[in-house]
C-alpha cells in the first residue's frame, strides 16, 4: 500500500479486501472483487470506482436545522493550506485503503477558496503539486476534475448563464484554472454540472439569451482545454432543479439535445447521477438508455434518492433492484466511455464513527458488484435476451425489415394494414421481466 505520510488518519482499519459473500467482516467486500472478470473485463475495469472529494472529505453532515456532526481530524489546522495538504493525506490514505483507483473533485474542494481571485489561484496551484506527489506516490487517478461555480454568493444568478458579464467571467477564470488543475493532475475527464444555471423566475429570465451565453462558454472551455493538449472527455450532468428552480440541464435528453444545437456533441458525453435521473420523474436505467443511444454514456455518479423525499439525499446505492436493472442497460451498451462510477454520495448527518465512511462505500461497491454479477447472468443464461429481442422480430423479415431500412412509404403502411385486417393482442410480458430479474438477484 501506498506511504502514507506522517499521520494515519483512519487508526485501526486497514486495506479493505474482499472476503465474498459469507464473510461476517463488516470491512470487507462480499461482492466486489476488483480481479474478477465479468463479461470480459475486470470489475475494477468495468467500474473505476471514484471517491468524491467533497463528500468524503469536505461534508460535515451539515443541515438547514443545524451545524456539521463530523469532527475531522484532517479540519483542525487554521493555515488554509496546511488543512488542505493534511485533507490531501486522508483522502489519498482513504482512497488506498478502499483499493479504489479515482478521486473526483471541485477546485475548491481541494483548498478553501481565498479572498482574492489571485491568491485562490496561488493556493490552488500550490495543492495541486501537493496532490500530484500524492497521486505518484499512491497510483491513486483522477477520474474528472469540475469547478464549483455554485456555493459562492457571487454565482446566485448563475454562472456560465448569469445576466451579468462580469459574473459570467470570473466563472470562466474560475474554470480555466480547475481545467488547468485537472489536466496538471491528468484527468481523464473535466465535468460541468449547472448547479446555477438555470432560473427561479422567467418574469426575469432571458432564457434563450442564457442558453446561448451557456453553449458559449462551454465551447470556450472545451477550446482552451483541446489547445493545453487535454484528451479526455467533457461530461454534462444533468439535474432537473435543486438549488434552481428549473435548471437547464435537465435530464439526458435535454442535455443531449443542448449539446447537439451547439455543436459539442464529438466532445461532451453524459454523468448520471442516480438521484438526479429519480428528481427527473425517470429511473437510473432510463437516464443510462438515453444517453447510451445518443452514444453517449459517458460516466455515473452513484447513490439514491430517498423515494419518499422530493430533494437530493445522496444517499450511498444499496438498491439491488435498482441497479441491476441499471447494470442491464450498462452492460449491452458496451459500458462507459471514459468514466468510471464516482461515489457521489454522503453518508447520513448522525453516522459519525471513523469506520461509517468506509462501511458506506463498501456497500455502494457490492451493490454495483452484485448487480453486475446478476445482470451479467441475466443476460447469459436467461430467457431475457431472447425475449426482448423476440418482441421486435416482426422487423427481422419482409416487410417490417423493409421499414427499418427506410424504404416504405405511407402509403406501403396503409397496404399493409389492409391485408392484415384486425390484429391479435401480443401480451408485453412485464410481470415474466420482473420475475426474470428477481430469479437471478
Ligand atoms: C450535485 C452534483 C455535484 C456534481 C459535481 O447535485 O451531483 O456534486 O456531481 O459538481
Ligand atoms: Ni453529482
Ligand atoms: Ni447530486
Amino acid at each position: 500500500m501506498a506511504n502514507l505520510g506522517d499521520k494515519e488518519y483512519f487508526k485501526g482499519i486497514g486495506e479493505i479486501k474482499f472476503e465474498g459473500k459469507d464473510s461476517d467482516n463488516p470491512l470487507a467486500f462480499k461482492y466486489y472483487n476488483p480481479e474478477q472478470v465479468v463479461a470480459g473485463k475486470t470489475m475494477r475495469e468495468h467500474f473505476k470506482f471514484s471517491i468524491a472529494y467533497w463528500h468524503t472529505f469536505c461534508g460535515q453532515g451539515g443541515d438547514p436545522f443545524g451545524p456539521g456532526t463530523q469532527n475531522f481530524e484532517w479540519d483542525k489546522a487554521s493555515d488554509p493550506i496546511q488543512a488542505a495538504k493534511d485533507k490531501a493525506d486522508a483522502a489519498f490514505e482513504f482512497i488506498s485503503k478502499m483499493g479504489f483507483d479515482y478521486f473526483c473533485f471541485h477546485d475548491y474542494d481541494l483548498i478553501q477558496e481565498a479572498s482574492t481571485f489571485a491568491e485562490s489561484e496561488k493556493r490552488l496551484a500550490t495543492i495541486t503539486d501537493y496532490i500530484k506527489e500524492k497521486k505518484a506516490a499512491s497510483g491513486v487517478k483522477l477520474l474528472w476534475g469540475t469547478a464549483n461555480c455554485f456555493s459562492n454568493p457571487r454565482y446566485m444568478n448563475g454562472a456560465a448563464t448569469n445576466p451579468d458579464f462580469n459574473v459570467l467571467s470570473r466563472a470562466g477564470g474560475q474554470v480555466k484554472l480547475a481545467l488547468d488543475a485537472t489536466m496538471a493532475l491528468d484527468g481523464e475527464n473535466y465535468v460541468f454540472w449547472g448547479g446555477r444555471e438555470g432560473y427561479m423566475s422567467l418574469l426575469n429570465t432571458d432564457m434563450g439569451r442564457e442558453l446561448d451565453h451557456m453553449g458559449q462558454f462551454l465551447t470556450m472551455a472545451r477550446d482552451y482545454a483541446r489547445a493545453q493538449g487535454f484528451k479526455g472527455n467533457f461530461f454534462i450532468e444533468p439535474k432537473p432543479m435543486e438549488p434552481m428552480k428549473h435548471q437547464y440541464d435537465f435530464d439526458s435528453a435535454t442535455a443531449i439535445g443542448f449539446l447537439k444545437e451547439y455543436g459539442l456533441e464529438k466532445d461532451f458525453k453524459i454523468n448520471i447521477e442516480v438521484n438526479h435521473a429519480t428528481l427527473a420523474q425517470h429511473t437510473f436505467q432510463h437516464e443510462i438508455a438515453t444517453a447510451a443511444k445518443a452514444g453517449m454514456l459517458g460516466s455515473l455518479d452513484a447513490n439514491r434518492g430517498d423515494y419518499q423525499n422530493g430533494w437530493d439525499t445522496d444517499q450511498f446505492p444499496n438498491n439491488i433492484q435498482e441497479t441491476t436493472e441499471a447494470m442491464l442497460v450498462f452492460l449491452k451498451a458496451g459500458g462507459l466511455q471514459g468514466g468510471g462510477v464516482n461515489f457521489d454520495a454522503k453518508i447520513r448527518r448522525n453516522s459519525t464513527d471513523m469506520e461509517d465512511v468506509f462501511l458506506a462505500h463498501i456497500g455502494g461497491a457490492d451493490t454495483f458488484a452484485r448487480a453486475l454479477l446478476t445482470a451479467d447472468k441475466i443476460i447469459t443464461s436467461s430467457a431475457y435476451d431472447d425475449l426482448r429481442t423476440k418482441r421486435y422480430s416482426s422487423f427481422d423479415a419482409g416487410k417490417g425489415k423493409d421499414f427499418e431500412a427506410g424504404k416504405l412509404s405511407l402509403e406501403d403502411l396503409y397496404k399493409v394494414a389492409q391485408e392484415n385486417g384486425e390484429l391479435e393482442l401480443k401480451s408485453g410480458k412485464q410481470e415474466l421481466f420482473e420475475n426474470i430479474i428477481n430469479q437471478y438477484i
